[in-house]
């Protein structure tokens, strides 16, 4: 039996799917002709040709793919605001982006995706389905604007009418048909940027070089991401971020007003939406893996956390943090060492003004 569109919809709602869309297979030469440019004028990660093509091509991953379905789960939760000091219980806190205030999305996506493919195998037992979210071959906002789930922001964010930017986006490759197709419109529409700008001008690391670029290595959220050893600029950007920056869509007026998140898992959790920071860095592996292993911030281990919150710690220039950071400066890591050393001649120098 095929399964209809409508079907479909009702399927992914009950699993906890608002927004969804489908879009036919094909070579997408569009992306191919963007990609290329980004490519050239450096604007994203490089990846190489046979990413390139498996981008553009979804064949390469599902041979006989007949229909991509597009998924999309707000995440925007109002009842806390970043900006709330009194939320800050720690004696030094850092910040993380609102992406990863609750449970990570990635398990939250394949599960509810998971459930989905299952009850589709119930109306069509023939269905061979594949799930991908952020990680997948092919591009998840690329996608979304195929299925006309939306519009771009000057900011590169997807925006969705009723949900604004605050989405994750995920997608199922299956090899059945779904009927009937919705239309799909190349021109979507797009927000009022033109006099807006607000993105622009209020990005910390002036990231968005023009409107829809963004350089990612200037990006705060791509920065805190980053192994190693920070350079001064890149400390300096980061100013109480952990981990994920949301200055270009927290000041965006089409923001304002969007409807809020039914997801109960992605509920935050007070202490981890301001991190406390001396408790992060005397956290042993096993102790991080209970605390921070279910959320987003996670994926790049504790060092990386770690080094995050020396930086910070230097940023909010309190003497009190000394006999914390003291430690670190002797630590054999060298992104560690650097990050503790930076801090406290930070401290240092903000005493002897
Ligand atoms: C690498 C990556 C990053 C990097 C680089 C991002 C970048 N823009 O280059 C860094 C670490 C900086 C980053 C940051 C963030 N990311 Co990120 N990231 C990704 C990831 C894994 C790959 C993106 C990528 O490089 N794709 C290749 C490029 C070329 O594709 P693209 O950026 O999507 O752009 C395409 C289209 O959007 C289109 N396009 C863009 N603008 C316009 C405008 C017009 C008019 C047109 C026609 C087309 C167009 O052009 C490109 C080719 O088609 C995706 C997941 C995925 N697999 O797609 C998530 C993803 C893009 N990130 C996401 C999120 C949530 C974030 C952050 C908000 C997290 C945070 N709070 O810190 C920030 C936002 C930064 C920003 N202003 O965009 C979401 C975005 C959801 C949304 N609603 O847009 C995604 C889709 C993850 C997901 N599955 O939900 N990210
Ligand atoms: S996430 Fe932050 S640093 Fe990156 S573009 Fe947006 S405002 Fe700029
Ligand atoms: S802040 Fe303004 S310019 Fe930027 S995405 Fe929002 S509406 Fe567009």
């Amino acid at each position: 039996m095929k399964i209809s569109f409508p079907q479909l919809k009702e399927e992914a709602i009950l699993q906890g799917f608002p927004i969804i869309g489908i879009v036919k297979p094909r070579y997408f030469t569009d992306l191919k002709d963007q990609l290329t440019e980004y490519i050239e004028e450096g604007y994203t990660f490089a990846f190489n040709k046979k990413d390139l093509e498996e981008k553009c091509n979804p064949f390469l991953t599902m041979k006989n793919c007949k229909t991509i379905i597009v998924l999309g789960l707000p995440y925007y939760k109002n009842h806390i605001n970043s900006e709330n000091n009194s939320l800050k219980e720690a004696s030094f806190n850092g910040k993380l982006a609102r992406a990863a205030w609750g449970e990570d999305y990635h398990r939250v996506f394949h599960r509810k995706m998971k459930n989905l493919g299952a009850a589709l195998e119930k109306m069509n037992n023939r269905i061979t389905y594949q799930s991908y979210v952020d990680t997948g071959p092919l591009v998840d906002r690329y996608l979304a604007s195929k299925a006309n789930l939306g519009f771009y922001g000057y900011n590169n964010l997807f925006y969705h009418p009723q949900y604004g930017s605050f989405v994750f986006y995920g997608y199922m490759l299956m090899d059945q048909e779904i009927l009937p197709e919705e239309k799909e419109t190349e021109n979507s529409p797009r927000l009022l940027c033109e006099n807006c700008k607000e993105c622009i001008k209020k990005c910390p690391g002036k990231a968005i070089e023009r409107p829809y670029r963004l350089n990612p290595s200037r990006c705060v959220s791509g920065i805190l991401q980053k192994k190693g050893i920070l350079t001064e600029e890149e400390k300096l950007v980061i100013s109480d971020g952990i981990y994920g920056c949301d200055v270009c869509q927290d000041v965006c007026p089409y923001n304002k007003g969007i409807e809020v998140s039914e997801e109960p898992a992605f509920d935050p959790s007070h202490p981890l939406v301001f991190p406390d920071l001396v408790q992060l860095l005397n956290l042993s592996n096993k102790e991080f893996k209970n605390i921070y292993g279910n959320n987003a911030s996670s994926w790049r281990g504790s060092r990386v956390l770690k080094r995050n919150a020396l930086i910070v710690l230097g940023n909010l220039m309190d003497p009190s943090a000394i006999p914390h950071i003291l430690p670190y400066t002797k630590d054999s890591r060298e992104d560690l060492q650097d990050a503790a050393q930076w801090a406290l001649g930070k401290i240092e120098k903000h005493m002897e003004e």
